[in-house]
């Protein structure tokens, strides 16, 4: 029998192995829905009676809601609604290149840990060159280390240098220190000049000097230590709701239930966007407290800050970041990023120098090609390289991926069966023996036409996450994993899978302090999901604000009379009061009049509050926003951030600050 998972509901064609009995009887249902469903309102409720079941055996108490509990209930909407299937539209795939590439990188088949920069001569007729004509070079690509104590401009985690070119023939070995390398091959023409016919980069993961010592340090510390550690990869997809994964990726899906991973049905952002909510998990902080402790102003980078990464790398892992898209990048984008690269290995110097000396191919305005290779497809490999090289050392690890759905809703087909593959590729280095690895985003589509849409506003909130715990760990430790189990359809949140983070840590550490439960400074009633969260938790409880809280119901109501139009002014006073605040950074953004009111909701009352959503436009410029209001006596209060809910494009040039963007109209 083939039971539908739950969240996999409706007309899931792409799930191989539906019956057609059941297809017809789904059909039969969503028939009869469309003739029940009022026609000028969407039905957050899901339609369709959901198979309960979560592809262990065990079924959840209710399937119409993705958390059912006295204070959250977050309901199971269907991917392929009515309102929200036109979104789904194929992306196109990338071809970067139709040639094979000239050069690749291997590793040294003795097995000792060196990597061989190779000519591929089969591929050599695909570029029409001879090999009697033809050389090819390399260049080492370098971070430039500010020195220590020496002052810098913000520009520090923009520096590498490139080496000469090195010439070549057929293979070159690359010594431990050279992690990225710049090829580049000519070919003599009749004139005696010479042609480029390849340029490409190449990144490997090489075990450094400083890493080796790491590694010596603490051998004869993880020798004696009988328990085994667990290592730790985060691998994240900006940008992509719950929803939106099951509809732009089902083969993933499907691998991920098989093979099962955990899912976090009710993991709630507590952010706008990336930087918010990968604090939250990598920090354990908000904004307000990051800016407080560590991240005083817009100029200062982020070297302070308590990344949960140091704690892992105290312990003697080894420890990496890598990000794609480096002006995009959670902690560079209109920031100052690291002084100091955070972790042992740190990409970006590798993905600036690509950008700068590669033809760059952008689609959705992301770069998706870096000469002959998709962007992600670095990230792919470094990860699986990493996961490689330290398969018996403990590890944590960060990859980001940003180029293919960021600025776009329509995954390419081709990413799905990408991604379905690097599982595959990751099994067989061994990390899922060894890793706790989260796979998740951040949050879900923030603006764009999918924004005006009900489901929109829950996708936005709810981002996919799946969790994978090693089997020995499983049976080491039960309680731990039949809590993550129980947790899945509890109302969770970044600061909850940053405390787990950090029990990890503690777990690897074995000292006397386990037991001791960690606090998170920005949410005190958080907890590991290593134990059971609480059944009656809000969105309070878990550090996530009224804006984001995605646990209560909302429902449209009239537009017409004066408090829709108090309610959205109130709002934008707060936008204008923001912006003048900035004072002269902020000179040039016009001060906004309300256009119009767009849309008010106001929440099911549950208890005494009265929440408001508002959306509305402003003039000049006609940006569309959406704020979250609290009335009580009359008056107004405005709660949490303001979402910009469509794009601001080249309106607020005249700003250098992520969050004023949102704002600024450029006068
Ligand atoms: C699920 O919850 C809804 C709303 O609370 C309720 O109306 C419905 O009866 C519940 N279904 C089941 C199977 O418990
Ligand atoms: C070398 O190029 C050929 C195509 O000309 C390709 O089939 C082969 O996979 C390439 N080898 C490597 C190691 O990339
Ligand atoms: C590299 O090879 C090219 C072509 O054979 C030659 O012109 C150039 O001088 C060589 N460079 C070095 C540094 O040997
Ligand atoms: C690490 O230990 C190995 C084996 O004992 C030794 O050969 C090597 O020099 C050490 N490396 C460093 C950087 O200390
Ligand atoms: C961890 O600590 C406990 C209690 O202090 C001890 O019995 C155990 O041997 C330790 N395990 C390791 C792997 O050091
Ligand atoms: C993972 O562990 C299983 C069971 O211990 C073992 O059979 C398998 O070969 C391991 N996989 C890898 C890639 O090391
Ligand atoms: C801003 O973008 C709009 C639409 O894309 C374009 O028409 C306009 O020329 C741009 N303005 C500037 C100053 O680049
Ligand atoms: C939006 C987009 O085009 N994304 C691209 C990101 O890179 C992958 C390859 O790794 C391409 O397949 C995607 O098309």
């Amino acid at each position: 029998m083939v039971v539908i998972p739950r969240g996999c509901q409706g007309r899931k064609v792409f799930f191989r192995g539906v019956g057609v009995v059941l297809l017809m009887s789904l059909i039969a249902l969503y028939i009869s829905s469309l003739v029940l469903k009022d026609a000028a309102t969407i039905n957050l409720r899901p339609h369709l009676p959901i198979i309960c079941e979560d592809g262990f055996g065990s079924a959840f108490e209710n399937c119409s809601y993705l958390v059912s509990s006295p204070k959250c209930q977050i309901p199971n909407l269907d991917p392929f609604d009515k309102s929200i299937r036109k979104f789904v539209t194929p992306g196109k795939p990338i071809v970067c290149s139709t040639k094979p590439l000239l050069t690749y990188v291997t590793t040294v088949p003795a097995g000792e840990q060196k990597y061989l920069l190779k000519i591929n001569a089969t591929a050599m007729a695909d570029y029409g060159v001879e090999p009697e004509r033809f050389n090819c070079c390399y260049s080492v690509i370098n971070r430039i280390n500010v020195p220590a104590g020496k002052k810098h401009n913000g520009n520090a985690d923009n520096l590498y240098s490139v080496s000469g070119c090195s010439n070549f023939t057929t293979e070159v070995g690359l010594n431990s220190e050279e992690e990225f390398v710049l090829v580049r091959c000519l070919q003599a023409t009749g004139s005696g000049t010479q042609k480029e016919v390849y340029k490409n980069t190449h990144a490997v993961v090489p075990i450094k000097p400083d890493v080796e010592l790491k590694l010596n340090k603490t051998s004869s510390e993880r020798r004696s230590m009988e328990e085994k550690r667990l290592s730790v990869l985060v691998l994240g997809f900006d940008s992509v709701s719950r929803l939106n994964l099951l509809r732009t990726m089902p083969k993933t899906v499907n691998y991920l239930r098989r093979k099962g991973w955990l899912e976090m049905f009710g993991y709630n952002k507590v952010g706008d966007n990336t930087l918010p909510n990968l604090a939250a998990l990598l920090t354990g902080l908000r904004l307000d407290q990051l800016s407080k402790q560590c991240w005083m102003s817009r100029d200062t980078s982020f070297d302070n800050c308590p990344f949960i990464w140091r704690e892992y790398s105290n312990l003697g892992y080894v420890t990496a970041y890598a990000e794609d898209e480096p002006t995009l990048s959670t902690f560079n984008y209109h920031k100052a990023g690291f002084v100091n690269p955070p972790t042992d290995y740190y990409i970006r110097p590798f993905l600036l120098a690509s950008k700068e000396k590669l033809p760059v191919k952008k689609r959705y305005g992301l770069q998706v090609c870096l000469g002959p290779t998709p962007t992600s497809e670095h990230i792919f490999q470094y990860t699986l390289d990493f996961a490689t090289v330290f398969k018996n050392t403990p590890y944590f690890m960060m990859s980001w991926m940003n180029n293919f759905s960021h600025n776009n809703n329509a995954i390419p087909a081709p990413m799905d069966d990408r991604v379905v593959t690097f599982f595959h590729q990751l099994k067989e280095t061994g990390a899922f023996n060894t890793t706790f690895i989260i796979f998740l985003s951040d949050h879900g589509m923030r603006w764009g036409k999918i924004r005006n849409s009900a489901i929109g506003w829950y996708e936005e909130r709810l981002p996919f996450i799946y969790v994978w715990v090693p089997e020995w760990f499983r049976q080491k430790h039960p309680d731990t994993y039949n809590a993550l189990k129980t947790n899945r359809d509890r109302l969770t949140s970044p600061f909850d899978m940053h405390l787990t983070l950090r029990e990890i840590v503690r777990l690897s550490r074995n000292d006397s302090t386990s037991g001791i439960v960690d606090e998170s400074p920005a949410c005190p009633k958080c907890v590991s999901l290593s134990s059971e969260v609480s059944d009656d938790r809000a969105c309070e409880d878990a550090g996530i604000t009224a804006d984001w809280c995605t646990c209560n119901e909302y429902r449209s109501v009239s537009i017409k009379g004066k408090e829709p139009e108090a309610i959205a002014l109130h709002a934008l006073s707060e936008i204008n009061a923001k912006l003048k605040k900035a004072g002269k950074v902020a000179m040039s953004c016009a001060e906004l009049t309300l256009k119009q009111v767009i849309e008010l909701k106001q929440q099911v009352l549950r208890d005494a509050h009265e929440y408001f959503v508002v959306i509305f436009e402003t003039l000049p410029g006609g940006a569309r926003f959406e704020a979250t209001v609290l009335r009580s006596k009359r008056t107004y209060q405005l709660k949490g951030d303001i979402s910009r809910i469509n794009t601001y494009g080249n309106q607020s040039g005249c700003v250098d600050d992520s969050v004023l963007k949102l704002y600024c109209y450029c006068i």
